[in-house]
């Protein structure tokens, strides 16, 4: 069969439509997990699989799938392509969603071109994979992969005090599988680099081989609420110095490391927050993430270390809670062989490389054999509304999506 190409306008239309789901009045895109957004976006994704003539599936944890399969293949386990389709706040419109787009097209692709495949393949977008409202992040795929207990999922409190089990029942898709329902033959995700490598050096397809180790922490820290202009130096009990004493001992030590290690403070709550009154209250997220997973539990031990010298130094009591600690993954070796060749036979350059965002494959790679295809990000941008990519430089990765789609249905 010559090489299929993907309908590049229905995808790059679908993706410009799913982005327009989820503004506010100022236009910034949000859809966190379980919201009136992620329903609005989730229901324009079920009608498309369902026009696409897939059969469409949701499971407890509200993952979708949508499954095309034939009385000849059914009884094989499928090939899984898929992503997510909730963002972060002030989102792009190509995280997650270009892969479950991408998916989607590449199935139809195949329908309409009148291939038969072997074995089923489906697409899915998961749930929350982006952990902002509730965490742990990829939270949907680590369910399906059996790394989270459902009900442990069902009952998480969301930073808004929401409970994601009611949210999922008020948004309409608690689903009726089991988590896991579906075990795939193999998982490959598409998905923009959210770095700046491949533009870089002017490449056009990453095949990824693995994937970093994530860990995230909440941090309080309790001193005591005093007159900012009456209170001695030497007597204050400062919330929020102490937070911005771990923000620049977590940026500093990871600037400063070798091995690659990342560490970001994305969210800081003072309390009382007023002008004059020293802060009796900080709570505070540490994003902590390295390649090593020997590296990475250092640098666990070294951040805790710092949290109870500050402690001793300060009078302030500090409490770590874990949100989230994910192993660094290695994808699976015939998959990133497969997307190499594919983009060759395509004349599209290709690079190997890490993968420094989380994604729905580190947990699908706990299940299956699991790959990921990146495509360039304009000037690494990403979890930004400037994130950017060429409508050719996204065609070009779904096309590969289809080549690895078709090879791994015959393996
Ligand atoms: O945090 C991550 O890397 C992912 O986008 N959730
Ligand atoms: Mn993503
Ligand atoms: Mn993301
Ligand atoms: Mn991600």
């Amino acid at each position: 069969m010559h090489a299929l190409s993907i309908n590049t306008g229905r995808l790059m239309g679908r993706i410009q439509q799913l982005g327009t789901i989820g503004r506010d009045a100022e236009g910034r895109l949000a859809r966190t997990a379980c919201s009136d957004a992620d329903k609005a976006g989730r229901d324009m994704l079920a009608g498309w699989i369902t026009d696409a003539g897939l059969e469409l599936a949701v499971d407890r944890i509200g993952n979708i799938f949508g499954l095309w399969k034939t009385a000849g293949n059914a009884r094989h386990a499928p090939v899984l392509v898929g992503s997510h389709i909730d963002t972060v706040i002030d989102a792009g419109i190509f995280d997650g969603c270009y892969g479950v787009l991408a998916g989607l097209e590449v199935i139809q692709t195949l329908r309409e071109a009148g291939f038969v495949p072997p074995r089923p393949i489906a697409v899915a977008a998961f749930t929350n994979e982006e952990g902002v409202r509730y965490a742990p992040d990829m939270m949907g795929s680590l369910v399906h992969a059996g790394g989270l207990p459902l009900e442990q999922a069902l009952a998480t409190v969301g930073t808004d005090g929401s409970i994601l089990g009611a949210e999922l029942e008020r948004i309409g898709y608690a689903g009726t599988e089991e988590p896991g329902f579906l075990q795939p033959h193999a998982y490959i995700e598409l998905h923009i680099e959210q770095g700046p490598i491949l533009e870089r050096e002017e490449i056009s397809v990453g095949a990824v081989e693995n994937l970093q180790g994530i860990s995230w922490h909440r941090i309080t820290i309790d001193g005591e609420a005093n007159h900012a202009g009456t209170t001695p130096m030497s007597m204050r009990r400062d919330a929020g110095h102490a937070a911005a004493a771990i923000s620049v001992f977590v940026h500093d030590r990871a600037a400063a490391s070798t091995g690659g290690t990342v560490a970001t403070v994305g969210c800081i709550r003072f309390e009382p927050n007023a002008i004059n009154v020293i802060p009796s209250r900080a709570t505070m997220t540490v994003d902590l993430r390295d390649p090593d997973a020997t590296n990475l539990a250092a640098e666990e031990g070294k951040l805790a270390g710092y949290l109870e010298t500050l402690s001793a130094q300060t009078g302030v009591t500090i409490a770590t809670e874990q949100l989230a600690r994910f192993d660094p993954v290695i994808f699976d070796a015939g998959i990133v062989a497969c997307v190499e060749a594919a983009a060759a036979k395509r004349g599209l350059s290709t690079r190997r490389m890490t993968s420094g965002a989380g994604h729905d494959a580190q947990m699908m790679a706990r299940i299956t054999a699991a790959g990921m295809i990146f495509v360039p990000s304009r000037a690494g941008v990403s979890h930004n509304p400037g994130e950017f990519t060429e409508d050719a430089e996204l065609a070009a990765g779904a096309n590969v999506l289809l080549d690895v789609v078709m090879d791994r249905v015959n393996t």
